[in-house]
């Protein structure tokens, strides 16, 4: 099922001519209103004027995150403050978190995208959807939460935490869907299991999950252990907050962008050259509808690749493959570049070790080392020490076969490593704070 038909199967060339037309009246208005975006127009020497068609958007300058933080905390709103009618933020790992405002109609078109969403995603009127992204500054409750009463669903504010509740609220309510980071999936899963609750013959049937990188080999593990489809849901605040792209539950293969409202391009990120369809490199985003804070090519860090051939759920929007990483997660480990995801991939292939696990990196003297700390399962807990030993050489060869990078293993105890409502923490880089 298709929640806008008429948008969502838009032929190629309807695409493209409604996105040049959009980005040109953007590109004006940012001119106008902005006077960061003026300024870096005149530096590079382009004129509004002289965006005549979509390849120009390559002649624009990017736009980073430091800029957002250069202009703390409205300094890029293209609106004066009295249009704003929500504030959101992104708390980044240091200093002051990234600002963004909508108008009345970027909430009306937020909350369309996630309809889509949700209704590609397999998610309708008469669910009950159970919404475990947190509420507040993060984007990803309310963002859910409008998307989820537009499609006319019931939905259930339940925000993070309080996972013990969040059972009771599923069971008792009937709960169809579940939206939360996919890691909050499997410690859902888990919890119920020691509350002795059968998650798998609850109602849930799809899990939206995002807002975090996740492996294909999670997708089988939180399909497995709680019985439902587990579909991909991708969004950055910046941008919009949840709702940028998302898999159609009939293929689950590749995020559809909604290119109505986004013109997605993949670069290098050494050179900043624009790669063909197919090669893997960052994604940059330009919004073409948004009023509060429009972005030109606004450089995510996210790594993936763009296909536009067909898909057969009948939608003819762009599709990005699921994200790899963040290119400022990957961790140079003696000049290795080794992204958590690689890991992730080595351990989900190994029998015995659980999908919760952390990177340590420190830094004794000249020399970076990494730690794999990886939790095991109750029954390898108790296994013979001889096993264990074997377990964790067989952990250290297989990293190092992959990435090159010889690592220290430490096998922890079963529920060691702290679970997290949000978004998982992998890796601890104590290499700034000791040099
Ligand atoms: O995480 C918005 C969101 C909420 C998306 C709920 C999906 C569901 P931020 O906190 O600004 O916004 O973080 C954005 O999270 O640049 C990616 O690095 C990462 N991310 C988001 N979705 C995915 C995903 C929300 N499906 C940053 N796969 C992005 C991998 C994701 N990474």
């Amino acid at each position: 099922m298709i929640w806008n038909d008429e948008f969502e199967t838009l032929p190629r060339e309807a695409i493209e001519s409604l996105q040049l037309k959009r980005l040109q009246q953007t590109v004006e208005r940012v001119y106008a209103t902005v006077p960061f975006y003026r300024q870096s127009f005149d530096k590079a020497g382009i004129k509004p004027a002289d965006i005549k068609s979509l390849k120009d958007l390559q002649r624009l300058p990017f736009t980073l995150k430091q800029d957002m933080r250069d202009n703390y905390p409205y300094g890029l709103f293209a609106v004066p403050l009295e249009q704003i009618v929500r504030i959101h933020a992104s708390s980044g790992t240091t200093g002051k978190p990234t600002v963004v405002g909508y108008t009345r109609r970027d909430i009306d078109t937020w909350t369309e995208l996630m309809a889509r969403s949700f209704v590609a995603a397999g998610a309708h009127k008469g669910d009950v959807i159970h919404n475990a992204y947190g509420y507040g500054l993060f984007t990803g409750g309310l963002g859910a939460h409008y998307g989820a009463e537009r499609v006319g669903a019931s939905v259930i504010p339940m925000s993070g935490g309080n996972t013990k509740k969040q059972l009771m609220i599923m069971q008792d309510f009937g709960s169809t869907v579940l939206t939360c980071t996919p890691s909050y999936s499997l410690y859902l899963a888990e919890a119920a299991a020691e509350e002795g609750i059968d998650i798998k013959n609850l109602k849930l049937k799809v899990g939206i999950l995002g807002a975090e990188p996740w492996s294909e080999k999670m997708r089988a593990e939180i399909e497995e252990n709680l019985n439902i489809k587990a579909i991909d849901i991708y969004g950055l605040s910046e941008i919009l907050g949840p709702g940028v792209g998302i898999e159609c539950i009939e293929a689950q293969k590749g995020l559809h962008i909604w290119e109505d409202h986004f013109i997605p391009e993949i670069i290098d990120p050494d050179t900043g050259e624009v790669l063909p369809d197919g090669e893997h490199g960052e994604l940059v985003i330009t919004t073409i509808t948004k009023e509060g804070i429009p972005l030109i090519r606004y450089r995510t860090r996210d790594i993936t690749c763009l296909s536009k051939e067909p898909c057969i759920c009948g939608r003819t929007h762009a599709r990005i493959e699921r994200l790899s990483g963040r290119s400022d997660d990957m961790l140079i480990i003696r000049g290795v570049n080794v992204f958590p995801s690689q890991i992730e991939s080595v351990l989900f292939n190994i029998e015995g070790v659980e999908p919760h696990y952390q990177l340590i990196v420190e830094r004794e003297g000249n020399l970076d080392t990494l730690e794999v700390q990886v939790e095991v399962n109750e029954q390898t807990f108790s296994d013979e020490i001889k096993n264990l030993q074997n377990l964790t050489n067989r952990i250290r060869k297989d990293i190092k076969d992959l990435l090159g990078v010889t690592c220290n293993v430490r096998l922890v105890e079963p529920k060691s490593i702290a679970r997290s409502e949000g978004k998982a923490k992998r890796v601890i880089d104590n290499r700034q704070k000791n040099s």
